[in-house]
């Protein structure tokens, strides 16, 4: 132990920052029919009837709202996949992501 210096006992302690977590938000638009956000929702996003109603009717009265968060590449992969869904059946149903503070 005497002979092993300071800098090799002391355990350095880089600071490593969580990584960020991305919202995907659902927005609000006059076309897209709510009983197709709903099915989206629960498709796309695993919700329940309940769950996918009350985020879709937010965003309805609102203008937008927070589906869930995920890791950067998850939160955009899923709002992808899910306007893709919706642009597939022809209406302008937009979900987008935005990093939380
Ligand atoms: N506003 C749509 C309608 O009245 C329903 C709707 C709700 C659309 C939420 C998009 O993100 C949305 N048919």
């Amino acid at each position: 132990m005497s002979n092993v210096d300071l800098q090799t006992r002391t355990k350095a302690k880089p600071k490593v920052e969580r990584p960020k977590l991305h919202k995907v938000i659902l927005v609000n638009d006059d076309y897209t029919p709510r009983e197709f956000v709903v099915r989206i929702l629960k498709t796309e996003f695993r919700m329940t009837e309940d769950q996918a109603y009350k985020v879709m009717l937010t965003a309805h009265q609102r203008g937008v709202c927070v589906v869930a968060v995920f890791t950067k590449d998850v939160a955009e992969t899923k709002a992808t996949r899910a306007t893709d869904a919706a642009r597939a059946k022809g209406y302008p149903l937009l979900f987008t992501t935005e990093p939380e503070e």
